[in-house]
């Protein structure tokens, strides 16, 4: 027997699709699973004793999504309360206690003995649980369990990361309740397909997903589209990291679509590189439901493109706007703002560009996340030791620990590098602009476990702009039902 837990409890609530797909498949292999969903649960202690009282699986996973919630200077981890609950369970139940998802996998090596759970798998869930699960009813050869990490005669052991080819997922969507989450949440996620090839410095895809690219047939895509439907969800939100990555399987995906007529009875949302894209593939999206395309677009500064080693130049990004406009597409893009070597010259050339483009909304974020085995860490390293470095922003003290919050805005955007970023914007209300730091310091901004409240900013984290507009019957990606707020001027607390 098999209990997975969603350990998620950030609102407003994203539907667990790690654990969904990795209860389809246990189910599927005929293991008996319950999903104890903490994510719905009015009071997560309560809903652990009540589940834990009557029953005693032999494996317990909980699923971790977000370390953090990746935005500075709000900066809140969500490592403690992981630490929590597998405290907790130690108490209710003596199953053993697997971890696993996107956030586990990223810091995976660190985060089972930081959790005091038994078990990791990094990367996919699927297989690996299922595999967990016989080798503890078994022989317990824990060695041929993919992805796993363990501990042996006092000393941890880690298999290679699971991330099995070719990727075939279960599609039923009746592991958790998405009539829920699309009431709550405005959107349902899926995936076409794993991992991503591409040379992004800061990005920590690669880690928790690999760099093959792992793709699902398109017809298993359309049939879980049409299972979603079925419940009722019928705004979705892909879960790739970038659909167009590779373009020939974002095309053959959406004739799919296209072919079974599911085109015009969803909407959906994506994220994107910004190319490849060209009439051919922006038409057959549209065609297919696409309403919505949130480009990784980065900069427009020549030099910051190259520094986060994106292929794309800036007249790609002028284009890619173009053509969304041409096709009745609205189009997000993602600046990030103060990587390494970004001055205030660069920065002001991107966000004129970006201005110029015209977008119905940018996402202004400054600040990387540091994250451990990128190519970011190791130019940020070759700056000197992190402890020192002025362009470092974290709130807590002593040696740097990258599980822990940690940013990079470049030095050269002096003291109040928000404020900079606020004044190139000037107002214009297409932009998702940066928080200021609190003025008492790192470790005053934010407050503990703060999170966002305001209209101006795009971290998702507990904003009670969008809150407001779900429970208003809003749906979509969450920056185009903050964007259409503004657009109504509905009442949106702003406090800046
Ligand atoms: C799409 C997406 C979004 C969409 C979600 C849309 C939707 N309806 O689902 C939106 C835009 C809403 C979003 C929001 C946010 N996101 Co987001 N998002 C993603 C993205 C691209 C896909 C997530 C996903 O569903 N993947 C598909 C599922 C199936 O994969 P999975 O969860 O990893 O599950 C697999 C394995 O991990 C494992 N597994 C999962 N659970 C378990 C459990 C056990 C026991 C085991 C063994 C295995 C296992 O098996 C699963 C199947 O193989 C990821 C990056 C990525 N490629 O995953 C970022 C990502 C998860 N997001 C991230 C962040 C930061 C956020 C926000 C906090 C941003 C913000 N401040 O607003 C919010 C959080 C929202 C919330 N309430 O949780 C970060 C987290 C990084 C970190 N430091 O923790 C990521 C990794 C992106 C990044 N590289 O920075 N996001």
């Amino acid at each position: 027997m098999l209990t997975l837990i969603n350990t998620n409890r950030m609102t407003p609530p994203i539907a667990p699709l790690g654990v969904e797909y990795v209860a389809g498949a246990a189910r599927r292999a005929g293991l008996d699973v319950d999903v104890l969903d903490l994510c719905l649960a009015d009071d997560a202690d309560v809903a652990l004793a009540a589940h834990f009282r009557d029953r005693s699986p032999l494996l317990v996973g909980l699923s971790f999504r977000n370390v953090d919630d990746c935005f500075w200077p709000s900066a809140q981890s969500f490592v403690p309360e992981l630490r929590e609950t597998v405290a907790r369970l130690r108490g209710l139940t003596d199953a053993a206690i697997v971890l696993g998802g996107v956030g586990f996998s990223i810091f995976a090596d660190r985060l089972v003995a930081e959790a005091g759970a038994d078990f990791g798998i990094r990367g996919d869930g699927e297989r690996a649980t299922v595999a967990l699960h016989q080798e503890l009813a078994g022989r317990r050869r824990f060695d041929r369990v993919g992805g796993l990490i363990w501990r042996e005669d006092g000393r941890v052991r880690a298999n290679a990361p699971a991330w099995p080819e070719p990727l075939e997922l279960p599609t039923g969507r009746d592991a958790i309740d998405n009539a829920a989450y699309f009431r709550l949440g405005g959107q349902a996620g899926l995936e076409t397909k794993r991992g991503c090839d591409r040379q992004c410095i800061y990005c920590a895809d690669r880690l928790a997903k690999g760099t093959s690219l792992r793709v699902r047939p398109a017809g298993e895509v359309a049939d879980e589209v049409g299972s979603l439907l079925a419940q009722g969800a019928d705004v979705l939100h892909l879960c790739d990291a970038e659909f167009n990555v590779p373009r020939e399987h974002a095309l053959a995906v959406c004739e799919e679509l296209t072919r079974r007529g599911l085109g015009e009875r969803v909407r959906w949302y994506t994220y994107m590189a910004v190319v490849p894209f060209d009439a051919e593939l922006a038409g057959a999206m549209r065609r297919a439901g696409c309403v919505g395309i949130n480009f990784t677009s980065d900069a427009a500064s020549e030099a910051m493109l190259r520094t986060y080693r994106q292929p794309h130049r800036r007249e790609d990004l002028a284009r890619a706007v173009a053509l969304c406009r041409e096709h009745g597409i609205a189009v997000m893009l993602d600046l990030l703002l103060g990587g390494p070597g970004e001055t205030p010259e660069t920065l002001a050339e991107s966000i004129a560009f970006f201005k110029q483009v015209g977008p119905d909304c940018v996402g202004a974020a400054l600040g990387l996340r540091v994250y451990p085995h990128l190519e970011a860490e190791r130019i940020i390293a070759a700056e000197g030791p992190m402890e020192t470095n002025p362009a470092i922003r974290r709130k807590y003290a002593g040696p740097i620990d990258l599980l822990r919050p940690t940013f990079y805005i470049s030095a050269a955007l002096g003291e109040a590098p928000a404020r900079l970023v606020r004044d190139l914007i000037a107002g214009d209300e297409r932009f998702f602009e940066p928080e200021e730091e609190a003025p008492a310091g790192p470790a005053a901004a934010g407050g503990a476990g703060a999170a966002s409240g305001l209209a101006g900013d795009h971290n998702y984290n507990a904003n009670a702009a969008l809150a407001a507009g779900l429970a208003a019957g809003a749906r979509g990606a969450y920056w185009d039902i903050l964007r259409k707020l503004r657009i109504s001027n509905a009442p949106a607390p702003r406090d800046d």
